[in-house]
């Protein structure tokens, strides 16, 4: 490329301007542009003219760069991919999508926090979306879901009362992307159908350590149509095949600090990495007579039908193979909707899904500024269509020809599309229901057994977390009467849970809740609710943070990146210094962070090897000492390689040293260390490093 002099540069200086197989900077207009520097002016030190047009241009694209952003949901990351089946259910649902096995549907997947703002730290407490939209053959379907398989309210009339008092106080604007404060915790204590979804909220569920690593649900029952117009009840489930994991509430905290965008750049690694995140597709299949049977109603979305009641069956899987090109463009434009449905999917009458039907058009004409929304390449179907809707702001895909209404009479070749009876969408037949009512059906009122059954369900380390989870939102909270509130429910839920909370806020426990229903005591705890029986017992797709220091042991160090290698998994490599550190076999390896850019929350497991000449140097560097109690506190696998010892001994943890805490001595323990790491979490640590432990 050569190189020739252009215009003056900001201090005077000669520019160097590139010429030959460049792209020309224009206009939006296509003009090419001489000087991107300067505007035009009248005199070296004069006043900016008006006739400069591209100036003009410039400032007034970025000023209207912004869009608004979207009322909930509005911190997501997205990627593309495809949905494969693996079983037809041709009998089920004339639904194309699931017809011929072996066929990949391409996939657009949003994952996001709720409460907070575009810009908030990926790790808050909160619900993640898990929004998929199918390209299928036969028109666009959205699965607007969750990593939760319930929600806090029954009606959607109560969404905006919901999301207001979750969201930042109107008078002071805070707390961001958090609900640990009074309005939240009011309206909840207030609202007893959420008490199920408290108990979700509270648990591990709502901080996962990655897109990657939790379950997706549609939360609703909807229906499957097959070619006779017979209905059957769905639920959908996305099962990640790496497993369920979550952070710790400490490590969240810190990770938000260390790398706010953690779940973002977690998911686009792994695409770049060729390490593709998957789930499974599972559904829910039961008829009316199910239904009919059931304890709860299946229109009531703060229920779940146990897996144990209602098998899940595996029909196919959803792969992210691609990362976007351009956030704003896909991303941020791709608009969801839950009236988004095929042939062969039907709504049920879930007065939630109901009004989510009637929401999510608002909302996308709002953000993106005209009913042409589905022209943008992200929303535009991938199969043919055709209609008559026409014009609008920003049409980009209009019709030719001069019939734009029907019936017509301009004939096949010029009148355009006409409906298909056979092929159309058509609704499932449903007898209607009654009288037109303002009502909670009763069938809605028992708000405690299903969450009594998912605290039930939980081992006692998730148990604790759940515990402290409560103690620590409503320790935030500033009116004693709400904290006591919502313990009266925790009452009606678990005594020994209440109990725990009182005594963490020290309160007096106060009178049980007044339950509509009373609370239910045998439903039997299912596995299926628990993250920790879900785990994935091995260390693939996870990342290991090797902290070396000169000297450190060429042999020991390979063996273990091989290792975690071969395991499926990725290294990061922390030294004192970016450069990298020079092993003991005089190789230099290069870092991936500096030690205080690379604190151990950002790593599932790590491994420190120093060497005798590094290893004081280290032990009295903040940066390090964190590193090393962070990762024993989050109750990490350590790996304590040559040269551990006189840090071990100024974090005063040489006495502590557990099962979790495992010795590097040479390269042959690699393989054992990194076999090791798969349940990614020595819990069995956790109650003796504890305050609220002991105190339980
Ligand atoms: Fe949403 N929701 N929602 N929601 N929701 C939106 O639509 C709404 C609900 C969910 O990545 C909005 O495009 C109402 C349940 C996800 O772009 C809005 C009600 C579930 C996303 C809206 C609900 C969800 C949204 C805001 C009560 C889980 C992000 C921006 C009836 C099953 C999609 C937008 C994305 C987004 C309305 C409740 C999931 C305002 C009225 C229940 C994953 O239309």
């Amino acid at each position: 490329m050569e190189m020739f002099d252009g215009p003056l540069g900001p201090g005077g200086e000669t520019r160097q301007v590139a010429e030959g197989d460049v792209d020309v900077l224009t206009t939006s207009q296509g003009v090419p542009v001489a000087d991107d520097q300067n505007s035009l002016k009248q005199g070296a030190r004069g006043p900016t003219l008006l006739e400069d047009f591209h100036f003009r241009e410039k400032i007034f694209h970025f000023d209207h760069e912004r869009i608004p952003e979207r009322v909930v949901h509005a911190r997501g990351y997205g990627a593309h991919g495809y949905f494969e089946l693996t079983e037809s259910l041709a009998e089920i649902t004339r639904a194309d999508i699931f017809q011929r096995v072996g066929e990949k549907t391409e996939a657009f997947v949003r994952f996001s926090t709720v409460a907070g703002s575009k810009g908030s730290a990926d790790l808050a407490r909160d619900v993640r979306g898990f929004a998929v939209k199918l390209y299928t053959k036969e028109g666009n379907w959205d699965i607007v879901g969750n990593n939760i398989p319930v929600f806090f309210i029954q009606d959607a009339m109560k969404f905006p009362d919901l999301i207001h008092a979750a969201k930042p106080e109107p008078d002071r604007a805070f707390p961001q992307a958090q609900t640990a404060h009074d309005n939240f915790w009011d309206f909840i204590s207030l609202t007893p159908e959420s008490m199920h979804m408290v108990m979700w909220i509270m648990s591990d569920r709502a901080i996962p350590r990655s897109f990657r690593t939790m379950e997706g649900f549609g939360v609703h029952t909807f229906r499957l149509v097959n070619a006779d117009g017979k209905s059957t009840f769905v639920k959908f489930h996305w099962k990640p095949k790496f497993g369920l994991q979550s952070v710790a509430w400490n490590e969240a905290v810190k990770i938000n600090g260390a790398d706010p965008d953690f779940h973002r750049r977690d998911l686009w690694d792994a695409i770049e990495a060729g390490d593709f995140p998957e789930w499974e597709l599972g559904l829910q299949l039961f008829d009316q007579d199910f239904a009919d049977s059931f304890d709860f109603d299946v229109l009531d979305a703060t229920k779940i039908i146990p897996e144990e009641l209602v098998p899940v069956r595996v029909v196919g899987r959803l792969v992210l193979d691609r990362r976007v090109d351009n956030f704003f463009a896909e991303t941020e434009q791709v608009a969801f909707c839950t009236q988004n449905i095929v042939p062969g999917v039907d709504f049920t009458n879930d007065p939630l899904l109901q009004g989510r039907n009637f929401s999510y058009l608002d909302t996308q004409l709002k953000r993106l500024g005209s009913p042409n929304f589905t022209h943008l390449p992200i929303n535009a179907p991938r199969c043919p269509f055709a209609h008559f809707q026409q014009d609008g702001h920003m049409a980009m895909r209009n019709p030719v020809g001069r019939a734009n209404y029907e019936p017509n009479s301009w004939g096949p070749e010029n009148g355009g599309p006409r409906e298909d009876p056979n092929r159309g969408f058509r609704s499932f037949q449903e007898a209607p229901q009654g009288d037109k009512l303002r009502i909670r059906p009763e069938s809605f009122a028992d708000h405690y057994s299903q969450a009594k059954q998912f605290y039930h369900s939980q081992t006692p380390i998730e148990q604790k977390h759940i515990g402290d989870a409560l103690v620590f939102e409503l320790s935030k909270v500033e009116r004693p009467d709400i904290r006591s509130r919502m313990v009266s429910h925790l009452l009606n839920i678990d005594e020994d849970l209440a109990k725990t909370v009182a005594n963490g806020l020290g309160l007096v426990v106060p009178k049980p809740a007044i339950a509509a229903v009373a609370p239910r005591s045998d439903l039997p705890p299912s596995d299926a609710l628990s993250i920790v029986k879900n785990g994935p017992q091995s260390f693939a797709g996870r990342k290991l943070g090797l902290l070396v220091a000169d000297g450190a042991d060429g042999a020991l160090v390979k063996a273990l990146i091989k290792a975690v290698d071969e395991a499926g998994a990725m290294v990061e490599i922390i030294a004192p210094k970016i450069g990298g550190a020079t092993l003991s076999d005089g190789t230099m390896l290069g870092a991936h962070q500096k030690i205080d850019g690379g604190p151990s929350v950002l790593y599932d497991a790590v491994a420190i090897i120093a060497s005798e000449s590094s290893a004081p140097m280290l032990a009295m560097d903040a940066a390090t000492k964190d590193f090393l109690t962070d990762a024993f506190a989050h109750c990490k696998f350590i790996g304590l390689g040559p040269g551990a010892d006189p840090l071990l001994a100024k974090t005063g943890l040489a006495a502590d040293l557990d099962e979790g805490c495992l010795a590097l001595a040479s390269a042959k323990d690699a393989k054992a260390f990194v076999a090791a790491l798969g349940p990614l979490r020595f819990w069995a640590r956790e109650p003796l490093t504890d305050l609220d432990a002991l105190a339980a």
